[in-house]
């Protein structure tokens, strides 16, 4: 037994940071990447907060081999990436060598630094041209998706033990066809339960068909929160958690884990229809079990809990809990049926986008994945903050330094509580900051900064944070400071 302020990780533990293609890349028109949904949506006006887009953002496309030196600077053991289908299948087309060979260079670059590389193959970035035929309410975008997969996996699954098929669906279905907020923007009620339905089926496809050809490990990375009622004394609260847990986690989490939807979906989305038919219509036979493929892997991204009333609030939040202004504040909730639910502030610390931080919640939803689940070996793919950093000059006299004592002590806050979740028997192997550098934050553009280590969007200087030189000491000795 450890003592209870040993916070020493199992040796085999992963420390490494995360990215997504759209929010770092840049080259938009390079080498033969045709447009995704964001680079329509993000046209939208109003869509995204100073109508910023990923054209450039943190050219990383082109600044590869330095990111990659920085990663290994800051002693990441795994670097987790996505794939960006408009290169790799431009207009979902034919492969293209060009926009493999990027992913190919930077997979060698990674080993060549003793980084281990993890692919996402999914990160929202649908091409457009698929969008135009339904996007994911189109049950044959499932069947594009696993044929992409199988040419990445074609070219680099000699290098990359690590396969995630799908990054946060929820967002992908529910911000993008109920919500609106996400690209492609629609707001189509139920559309957001077919398009979750065809992710998975995507996934499930993706996963046996990897598996075929060799893959090992095998996971999806899904966005999963604690639903607490905002007053447990309140019935319309209590419901409002349990249908906020439903339509949240639970539309995912039994069909992958458990091969079936939740018996209360049905009466939940009773009488909505998407082109005249119920969301089951979409669920043909054979579906739920592909859907239910083992795993190797349980991908989580916890950012906070969610304590959702059921009844109308005095509160200026919205359902992301921002205060931010934002010119796509959310004016339809994501959840089809769910338009009685108010976030009040708990009175929880808060973060740079006025997320509220709870570490403690991220150790009840790891022993719950455990004892309702009975889930592969998790990995933490993503958990990280916002904070509105403020550069100082250095010493020196020109350096920058970020003295983000707030991003450190929630990541430092996030890794306490999983290291207590493993204390509790939870099988959890990995930890992956979000983010490595400051990115395109989807609606929120540029405003918004979450990485470890800043980026001067003007000359493309990146200089670690305060957070990232700890994280680097974290990742070195696999424990956290006393
Ligand atoms: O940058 C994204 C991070 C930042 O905060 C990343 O691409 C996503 O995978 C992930 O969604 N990220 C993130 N999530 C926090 C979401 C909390 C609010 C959920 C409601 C929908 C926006």
């Amino acid at each position: 037994m450890t003592s209870p302020n040993d916070t020493t990780f199992p040796s085999t533990f992963l420390f490494g940071a995360a990215t997504a293609a759209y929010q770092i890349e840049g080259a938009a028109d390079e080498d033969g990447r045709t447009p995704s949904i964001w680079d329509t949506f993000s046209r939208v006006p109003g869509a995204v907060l100073d109508a910023d887009n990923g054209d450039v953002a943190c050219d990383h496309y082109h600044r590869m081999p330095e990111d990659v030196a920085l990663m290994r600077s800051l002693n990441l053991d795994a670097y987790r990436f996505s794939i960006a289908w408009p290169r790799v299948r431009p207009d979902a087309g034919a492969p293209n060598q060009k926009g493999i060979d990027f992913y190919s260079r930077l997979v060698d670059e990674l080993l060549g630094n003793g980084i281990t590389p993890w692919v996402t193959l999914y990160h929202w970035d649908l091409p457009q041209a698929l969008e135009d035929l339904g996007g994911w309410t189109n049950r044959d975008t499932a069947h594009r998706f696993a044929e992409y997969a199988n040419t990445v996996y074609d070219a680099l699954g000699d290098r990359v033990p690590y396969w995630t098929t799908f990054n946060e669906p929820w967002c992908s279905a529910f911000l993008g066809y109920t919500g609106g907020q996400h690209a492609p923007g629609r707001q189509e009620g139920v559309a957001g339960v077919i398009a979750a339905h065809h992710l998975m089926l995507a996934h499930g496809l993706t996963v046996d068909q990897l598996r075929e050809r060799g893959a090992k490990q095998l996971g999806i990375t899904l966005n999963l929160t604690v639903a607490d009622p905002y007053d447990a004394a309140e019935p319309a609260d209590v419901d409002a958690a349990r249908r906020l847990d439903l339509l949240w986690n639970r539309v995912f989490l039994d069909p992958i884990l458990k091969g079936r939807y939740p018996e209360e979906l049905a009466p939940h989305t009773e009488g909505m229809t998407f082109e005249g038919k119920t969301w089951q219509d979409y669920v043909h036979e054979g579906d739920l079990a592909l859907i239910n493929a083992p795993l190797e892997m349980l991908g989580v991204n916890y950012y906070h809990g969610d304590a959702p009333a059921g009844r109308p609030m005095p509160s200026g939040t919205d359902f992301l809990g921002s205060r931010i202004e934002h010119p796509s504040r959310p004016t339809r909730l994501p959840w089809p049926g769910c338009d009685d639910f108010t976030f009040p502030r708990r009175g929880l610390p808060e973060t740079g986008l006025d997320w509220e931080i709870q570490p403690e919640g991220l150790t009840r939803l790891l022993t719950r994945l455990k004892d309702e689940y009975d889930a592969p070996p998790i990995y933490i793919t993503e958990n990280g903050a916002a904070f509105d950093d403020v550069p100082q000059t250095g010493a020196d006299g020109s350096s920058l330094v970020i003295d983000d004592q707030d991003r450190l002590s929630f990541i430092d806050g996030h890794l306490r509580a999983i290291h207590d979740a493993i204390e509790q028997g939870v099988d959890v192997r990995g930890y992956f900051a979000w983010s490595l550098l400051d990115n395109y934050e989807w609606a929120y553009g540029y405003r918004q900064r979450f990485g470890i280590v800043h980026v001067d969007y003007d000359t493309q200087v990146r200089t670690p944070k305060a957070s990232a030189e700890w994280y680097a000491e974290v990742a070195r000795t696999g424990a956290l400071p006393a």
